[in-house]
């Protein structure tokens, strides 16, 4: 079975193509120009963005918007994670919780489902965790050397492919997506 993952970032692509491979997915990576809509949810720009490529595209896809929220910081960057992480970057991030006792966040991403003729459908996926000190590891892209997933001691930056798609909230919002799409494949 094959499937288009609509995202500019190879990083995200790699980990999806990976997971879904398991379940007899096969993906390929289109880099498609959408804009990203400017909204309070990731939910809401993950549909808006399906909305859009829908237009552009005649076959099925998924595409996802996804965010590091941080508790002490009332959860940002979250929405915005896309645009502090270009102006800021992990030592922006390490600098405004400098002295913070709380270090706590979590990783949400939102996956939407589009199918020409279809009402889009959104996969959610959390991973909850501390952020690190200071920036460790080198694998993985954006906030992935800060973040410590619990259960782990290592950031996501530090870990294989592999190993991040144990924890990661793209990997439960992915595996939540297949079960769904196998399922529905398997009813017809
Ligand atoms: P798209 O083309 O798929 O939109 P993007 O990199 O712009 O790619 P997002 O808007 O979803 O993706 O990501 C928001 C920011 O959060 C961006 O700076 C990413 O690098 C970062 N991010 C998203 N998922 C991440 C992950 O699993 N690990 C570390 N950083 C992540």
């Amino acid at each position: 079975m094959k499937l288009v993952f609509i995202t500019g970032n190879l990083g995200k692509f790699l980990e999806a193509q990976k997971l879904l491979r398991e379940f007899g997915i096969t993906l390929e990576q289109a880099d498609l120009e959408i804009t990203e809509p400017q909204s309070e949810t990731l939910e809401e720009v993950a549909e808006k963005c399906a909305q859009e490529a829908l237009k552009k595209i005649g076959e099925r896809f998924i595409i996802e918007d996804s965010g590091l929220f941080v508790n002490s910081l009332n959860g940002f960057p979250g929405v915005y994670s896309s645009y502090v992480y270009r102006k800021i970057g992990c030592e922006g991030i390490l600098k405004l919780l400098t002295g913070s006792a709380d270090r706590s966040a979590y990783f949400m991403t939102a996956l939407a489902y589009g199918e020409p003729g279809k009402d889009v459908k959104i996969f959610t996926g959390r991973v909850d965790g501390t952020i690190a000190t200071e920036p460790r590891g080198k694998s993985g892209f954006g906030y992935d050397p800060l973040f410590i997933p619990f259960g782990s001691n290592l950031t996501f930056a530090e870990m294989s492919t592999e190993e991040k798609n144990k924890f990661s909230h793209r990997a439960r919002a992915l595996r939540k997506f297949a079960s769904w799409f196998l399922s529905r494949h398997e009813e017809k």
